[in-house]
Order: C-alpha cells, then structure tokens, then sequence
C-alpha cells in the first residue's frame, strides 16, 4: 500500500514537472517586453495582455499568461509567459518628471513600484526554464542591466535566448547584439511588426521545448 502510494506520488511528481515549463521576459524598460508578450499572445491565444508605452517603467508587476501553446513545425510546446518590469540600476524620478511630464507624487510612487517590481522579477528567474533577454537593437548591447540580467540566469540551471527588437528601425544593429551574445542563439524580431516572430517561435520551441 504504502509502496503503491509512493509510486503513484512519484509518477504525478516526474510527470507535473515534465509539462510544466516556464519562461520570462526580461531586459531593461523600454525594450519592448510587453510589446513581444502581446505579440506572442495575439499569434497563439488572439488576444493581447499588457500595457505598452514610451515611457519607461510601465510593467511594474511581473504579468503571467497560463498554458500558452507554441508550435513550430511538428513540435509543440506549452509555456506559462511571464511579462516582467524592466531591470535598470536607476529609476530616475527627475526623469519621469522632467521628460514625461509626471508630478513628484506620481513619478515616487512610480519609481517605487518600480523597484519592487524588479527584485520581484528577478527572484523569479529561479523558478524559470527559460529567459527571453530582450535588448532594443538601436541601443548599446553591453548597458550594465544586460550584464546583471546574464549573470543571474548564468547563476541558475536558466536557458536564455537573446530577443535583438525593433529591427524595422533604420538604425537598428542586431549584428552588434549577436557579436556581444556570441555564446547564445540570437534573434532578431519586431515586436511591433511581427517581422521574424517565427524565427523566434521555432528558436524557443527547440530551446524551452
Ligand atoms: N519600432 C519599434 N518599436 C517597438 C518595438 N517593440 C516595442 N516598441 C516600442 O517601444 C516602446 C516600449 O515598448 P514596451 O513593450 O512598453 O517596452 P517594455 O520593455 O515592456 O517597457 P517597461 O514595461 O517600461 O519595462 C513602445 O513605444 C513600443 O511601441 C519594435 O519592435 N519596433
Ligand atoms: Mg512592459
């Protein structure tokens, strides 16, 4: 009996863990995390889940879409898509006042969120098979948070996959990107168009999968 129940116990245990798989967006604000969430939810589940904006800081709590299901070829695979705040070493409230326009009150409690947001999503990457690091293609590659973010999925057993974004801009350069991420697969999409999204799908299938 008592070995029946460990057995049966063991068997939910292996099989739970073998289906479930989860994945984060991560990368600093404005990189277009939300927008690559909202793409992937569109093409797989016709609908969309979070704000996007210019101004930075606009995902501040980690949002998870349940069960989305990826296919690529004849392969499956089926993720739990986590939108999470952009990582950055400084939230900037003269900034959110000055450039976007935000009284003190609004940009403090803004930028606090902010913050908590962060150590949120980061204590998550322990739980994840997969991290999409998502850079803007039109900004330097090497800024710190980019550093901070491989250094805490090189830490842990996390697979990453590097996202070069905003490629439909004229200064884009995701060859910088794949120069400085040698080491990992590097893809170059817009979010904002859908170009390369399937790339990307067949990239994160073989890779989370
Ligand atoms: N041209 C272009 N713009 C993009 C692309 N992806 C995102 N954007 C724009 O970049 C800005 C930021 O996008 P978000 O998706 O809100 O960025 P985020 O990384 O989620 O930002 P936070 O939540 O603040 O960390 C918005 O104005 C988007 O429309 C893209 O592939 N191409
Ligand atoms: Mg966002």
């Amino acid at each position: 009996m008592v070995v029946l129940r460990f057995l049966r116990d063991l068997t939910r245990r292996v099989f739970r863990r073998k289906g479930q798989h989860a994945i984060g967006i991560y990368g600093a604000p404005n990189a277009g995390k939300t927008q690559l969430a909202n793409m992937m939810c569109e093409d797989w589940e016709g609908d969309v889940e979070g704000s996007v904006s210019e101004v930075p800081h606009e995902t501040r709590r980690t949002e998870t879409r349940q069960k989305v299901t990826l296919r690529s070829g004849d392969s499956t695979v089926v993720l739990d898509v986590m939108d999470t705040p952009g990582i950055s070493s400084n939230v900037s409230i003269v900034e959110l006042e000055a450039i976007y326009g935000m009284s003190e009150v609004e940009a403090r409690k803004r930028a606090e969120e902010a913050m908590n947001g962060m150590i949120e999503a980061l204590q998550a990457v322990d739980k994840l098979t997969g991290v999409l690091l998502v850079i803007d293609s039109t900004e330097d590659p090497l800024q710190q948070v980019n550093r901070v973010l491989l250094a805490n999925v090189r830490a842990r057993n996390v697979k990453l996959v590097v996202v070069a974004n905003k490629i439909d801009r004229p200064d884009a350069r995701p060859e910088r990107v794949r120069q400085v991420f040698n080491r990992f697969p590097v893809v170059g999409v817009s979010a904002l168009t859908g170009e390369n999204m399937d790339e990307l799908y067949r990239v994160i299938v073989r890779e989370f999968g």
